[in-house]
Order: C-alpha cells, then sequence, then structure tokens
C-alpha cells in the first residue's frame, strides 16, 4: 500500500484558523485522506490530528492515545459532535504539531461524550476520558479554527505566536 506523509501547518497560518466543513458523505476520498492523516501522525509523532493541520477543511480529525508504540489503535472521527460534556475538569500540559516544542496547561472537562461516523461511514457515540477526552477537544477545536493557545491569556499567546514566527524564518533561511 502506497502511504503518504503530509506535510504540517505551522502556526500562524490562515488555514488553521478557518472553521472546517461537514463531510458530506464518507466516500474514497475520505478514505484516503484519513488513511494518510494516521501515518501522518504515527510519524510526527503525535497523540491526534486534525485536517486543517494537513491544509484539508473537512471535519475530520485521527487520534491514538494508546500508550504503546506497537499496539495501534486509531481513531477516524468524521463530523465529530459533542454530546455531552462532564462538570469535572481537568489540566493538562498541552502541545501541538502545529506550534512544535511549546506546552501549557489547559483546563477542559475531563470527560465528553462525542458522535461521529467512522471510515465506514457508520455512526458511533463514545465516552472519552483523560488523555483522550482532551485530545478529542483540542482535535474538535482545531476543525473550529481554534488553537489550544486560544484558551491561554493574551500574553502568553502572543509570546508564542513570537516564538513561532520566528521558528517559521529560521526555518525558512
Ligand atoms: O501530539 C499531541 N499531543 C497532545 C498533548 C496534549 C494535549 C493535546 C495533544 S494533541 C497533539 C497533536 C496535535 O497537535 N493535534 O492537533
Ligand atoms: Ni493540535
Amino acid at each position: 500500500r502506497i502511504m503518504s506523509l503530509l506535510p504540517i501547518l505551522l502556526h500562524p497560518d490562515p488555514r488553521l484558523k478557518k472553521q472546517c466543513v461537514p463531510v458530506p458523505s464518507v466516500d474514497a476520498d475520505t478514505r484516503r485522506l484519513a488513511e494518510s492523516m494516521i501515518e501522518t501522525m504515527y510519524d510526527a509523532p503525535g497523540v491526534g490530528l486534525a485536517a486543517p493541520q494537513v491544509a484539508s477543511d473537512a471535519r475530520i480529525f485521527v487520534m491514538d492515545c494508546t500508550d504503546s508504540e506497537t499496539d495501534n489503535n486509531p481513531l477516524v472521527l468524521i463530523n465529530p459532535e459533542i454530546t455531552w460534556v462532564s462538570e469535572e475538569l481537568n489540566t493538562y500540559s498541552e502541545g501541538c504539531l502545529s506550534l512544535p516544542d511549546l506546552f501549557e496547561d489547559v483546563e477542559r472537562p475531563k470527560q465528553v461524550r462525542m458522535s461521529f461516523l467512522d471510515i465506514d461511514g457508520k455512526h458511533h457515540e463514545e465516552l472519552f476520558d483523560d488523555l483522550w477526552a482532551t485530545c478529542a477537544q483540542h482535535e474538535l477545536d482545531h476543525l473550529n479554527g481554534v488553537l489550544f493557545i486560544d484558551h491561554l491569556s493574551r500574553m502568553k499567546r502572543s509570546m508564542m505566536t513570537k516564538k513561532m514566527v520566528k521558528f517559521k524564518k529560521e526555518l525558512a533561511l
């Protein structure tokens, strides 16, 4: 099977700020995109990857928070929606493949229920907890043009954006 690694967009990029569009039908193109996103996520490596990070505006993300390197458990979530959030909150030190090596604490509901379509177009509703819940919310944010730094103070956000502008300039040299 041919696998293709997709380049990951780096913040700041206008394509990371856009609202993504629902997938009208889960077809061969959708499956190809999801497969490439899974390969790109494992290669990075990351525990999640959202379509806008690879320059697609489809409402798709993939994640795998299993802590083993060998026993892969990728989930593909198409047109995901939050149907319930816990009152209990949880704080995680979050990172993002679009802001490499920058981490900051973000507080979010500790558990969420999400409805979504899988790669076969089948409807699911699943409860996510802890890192899975944090990751699912971080990825859903991406589909709405929101980055984890948007949950931080303006000062922290502008500091991290400045670092990324500098990093991207150095990359371009
Ligand atoms: O790899 C990732 N790790 C991570 C850690 C804490 C909270 C969220 C994440 S998601 C991130 C990959 C990514 O950028 N997904 O959009
Ligand atoms: Ni991210």
